[in-house]
């Protein structure tokens, strides 16, 4: 008799070698080589399956039982060895990439306000809470309400205070400062009380310096109302300035001259950078020229539609550039806009 194949015991070898290959497999790669080459059509345990008919009557069941139990148990392995592969990669991945809360941390880059944005918000707060409420105004303006309004006609000499950016377009120009916003809040207003200051830019085409810049920003102070006085105008601004600057800070007002004001002056500020002896932020003077002010021209409340014999008020301009310079020490204005952030990210 021909000597037959025991299928039994290629069966338990096969188990042996498979599982014992599959304990050292640690990769999904190796896996699924290992199910190639043990769990697919052309594996070896498909191979006993279509041997069984060649076994002998007798012993056939038991080897099918036999081949039915070794290749479950290969599959449940199998399943297995996926799971802990699969855990063990999680728990690679976990370990690896562990936050190291020990680690100092990168401190994001903060943004800030620009300077001039700064004390102009420190402006707003003092006067605010002196009872100045803020109006806004534009900036491109009409000849009519940056000149003519305010008291200075076509060819007056005054227009060569400021120099002035024209357009294209006829009489449309950018605003060489803000008092035309005190006509647009006079005609919003009146014949009510106003008590308003009047923020932004303004432009001016002349020779850049260190302390002139053709664009700045300006704040207008505007208090128009009953028996308003020229002390009153004192008053208010040597209280803005010692609660801008300190009490121990010295102003002086200078008769001067403006079209739309009546008497005028400007304020100078004792030069903080020296203590008034002289250096090179006040050219030596001791002194800086802060704003502009003056009694609201009569003309000039009457065009506002205010009537000069029952009303009068008080308008300053200050330059909140040249306060910043003097709060900081900043001796060149040109740092304002020209955007170097080595000289932003210091305020
Ligand atoms: C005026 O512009 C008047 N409108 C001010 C005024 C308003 C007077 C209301 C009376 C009543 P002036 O040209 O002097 O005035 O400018 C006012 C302030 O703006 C100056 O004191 C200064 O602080 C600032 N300023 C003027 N020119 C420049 C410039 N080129 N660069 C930076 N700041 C300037």
């Amino acid at each position: 008799m021909e000597e037959k194949k025991d299928l039994n015991l290629s069966l338990q070898n096969l188990k042996a070698k498979a599982l014992s290959d599959l304990e050292k497999i640690k990769d999904q790669v190796a896996l699924d080589n290992w199910k190639t080459v043990y769990l697919n059509r052309s594996s070896e345990i498909m191979q006993i399956f279509k041997e069984i008919p060649l076994a002998n009557p007798e012993e056939r069941p038991r080897i099918g039982q036999n081949a039915n139990i070794v290749k479950a148990e290969l599959e449940t392995q199998f399943e297995s060895a996926r799971e802990r592969i699969k855990q063990a990669a999680l728990t690679q991945n976990l370990t690896q990439d562990r936050v190291d809360v020990t680690l100092p941390g990168r401190i994001p880059e903060r943004g800030r306000l620009h300077i001039a944005s700064q004390t102009l918000q420190e402006i707003y707060r003092i006067l605010a809470e002196m009872g100045f409420q803020v109006y806004r105004s534009r900036e491109v303006e009409s000849d009519e309400y940056n000149f003519e309004l305010l008291n200075i006609p076509a060819h007056h000499p005054a227009r060569d205070l400021w120099d002035t950016f024209y357009t294209t377009k006829e009489s449309v120009i950018l605003r060489t400062h803000t008092s035309p916003g005190q006509i647009h809040a006079m005609h919003e207003f009146a014949p009510e009380p106003v008590r308003i200051i009047l923020p932004g830019m303004v432009y001016r085409y002349e020779q850049m310096d260190a302390s002139h810049e053709i664009q700045f920003n300006q704040v207008e102070l505007l208090a128009v109302g009953e028996n308003i006085t020229f002390g009153d105008l004192r008053g208010t601004l040597e209280e803005f300035v010692k609660r801008m600057f300190g009490s121990g800070v010295e102003t002086r007002l200078r008769p001067s001259y403006f079209p739309f004001t009546e008497p005028s002056a400007e304020m100078d500020m004792q030069c903080i950078a020296c203590q008034g002896k002289g250096c090179n932020v006040c050219s030596g003077t001791g002194w800086l020229e802060i704003l502009g002010c003056g009694m609201v021209h009569p003309v000039v409340l009457k065009n506002g539609g205010y009537d000069p014999q029952r009303f009068s008020g008080f308008a300053a301009g200050l330059g909140p550039e040249r306060i910043s310079m003097l709060r900081y020490g900043i001796d060149d204005i040109r740092n304002f806009w020209a955007n170097d952030v080595r000289f932003l990210q210091q305020f």
